[in-house]
């Protein structure tokens, strides 16, 4: 057995404990002071950018400049990657940082992988609003700032296993969907979750063209956005996340195929019937709803029993729910997993 009970992934190995954070964040305290005088590559996308800005005695740390003075804990704001490890819990080493954000899907930008970093490069992902609505008793707007005000960001290292057959393994920074969804009230009624992406063609060369329907949707069944691995990320390698990543609010769901984690979300509406997704619009006969990750059910076109480790030669061997059927599973009891793609 490769893996661990899933009872131990989640306190030790998922969770990140909110000292060791601190310790990293006092350790990179000298790394930080350097990345705002230089302006430095070392902070991703939008925040690079703000870095220069942040030059002098008083300047603002890099994130603080991004996320407004006092927004995001202290303990997250570091000038240089950091993960709490150096593996998932299963043991595979971490994605570095440059092969993260250097290999993206994010049609909006442009269907060439190693493009969008640099396509995406001038997005404006700060200021940011949320509006979460549909069957709750508290529908909102929520402004980034607040998010992080209100909700303690974790570190979650997952695997993110593409339908493509590659994949990768991310230390994401961000907090679980469930803890939103009880701020907004959900009605008993609310059976789906629907998450829509921002639409801005003069910033997104690719919504010009009509590789997909504008702007990218998603959904989950209300019981899998519940899930505690169902996580909305806000960073990654305890930085924020680069634009071609999705900033600054994307969802991450590890035992599904990436086209699940939709990027660059404004609006979540709770709804009664089961929401319109990109993909499954696109091509019904290959893309599901459901879309967990399954070994034993290929693509019509290629198999899915095998995927790339971007940065490895060779393949593995694809795990049955990405490697998370212990804490998912249950949610597909009865259901055929062959027909329920
Ligand atoms: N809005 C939006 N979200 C998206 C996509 C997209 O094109 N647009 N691509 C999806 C696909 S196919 C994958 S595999 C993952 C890739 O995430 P990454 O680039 O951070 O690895 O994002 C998903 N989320
Ligand atoms: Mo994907």
């Amino acid at each position: 057995m490769k893996k661990i009970p899933g009872s131990e992934i989640t306190p030790e190995h998922i969770y990140l404990n909110r000292r060791q954070f601190m310790t990293a964040g006092a350790l990179s305290a000298g790394a930080l002071a350097l990345a705002a005088c230089g302006g430095s590559s070392l902070v991703g996308g939008a925040a690079s950018g703000k870095t220069t800005q942040a030059q002098g005695a008083a300047a603002p740390t890099s994130l603080e400049s991004v996320y407004g003075a006092g927004a995001l804990p202290p303990e997250l704001a570091y000038a240089e990657p950091y993960a709490s490890s150096t593996t998932d819990e299963i043991g595979d080493p971490l994605n570095k940082f440059d092969e993260i954000t250097n290999y993206n899907n994010y049609y909006e930008f442009t269907t060439n992988k190693e493009a969008v970093a640099k396509l995406a490069q001038n997005f404006t992902a700060y200021p940011w609003q949320i509006e979460v609505t549909g069957l709750v008793d508290k529908p909102q707007t929520i402004d980034l700032d607040a998010i992080y005000k209100k909700f303690a960001q974790e570190e979650r290292i997952y695997r993110l296993r593409c339908v493509e057959a590659w994949s990768m393994v991310i230390p994401w920074v961000g907090f679980p969907i469930a803890a939103l969804l009880k701020e907004v009230s959900p009605k008993s009624t609310a059976q789906y979750v629907r998450f829509v992406s921002i639409m801005r063609p003069e910033e997104m060369p690719g919504q010009n063209a009509m590789t997909l329907e504008w702007p990218y949707q998603e959904g989950l069944r209300m019981d899998e956005a519940m899930n505690p691995l169902a996580i909305f990320a806000t960073g990654m390698y305890g930085k924020p996340l680069t634009n071609q990543q999705g900033a600054p609010f994307r969802l991450v769901v590890p035992w599904k195929y990436g086209f699940k984690s939709i990027k660059g979300i404004v609006k979540i509406e709770l709804t009664d019937s089961i929401p319109p997704s990109t993909w499954n619009t696109a091509a019904p006969n290959e893309y599901g709803f459901y879309a967990n990750v399954n070994p034993q059910v290929d693509h019509p076109r290629w198999s899915q029993a095998s995927e790339r480790r971007i940065g490895e030669i060779g393949r593995r061997e694809t795990l049955m729910f990405n490697g998370y059927e212990e804490e998912v599973a249950s949610l597909y009891t009865g259901m055929d997993l062959a027909r329920s793609y």
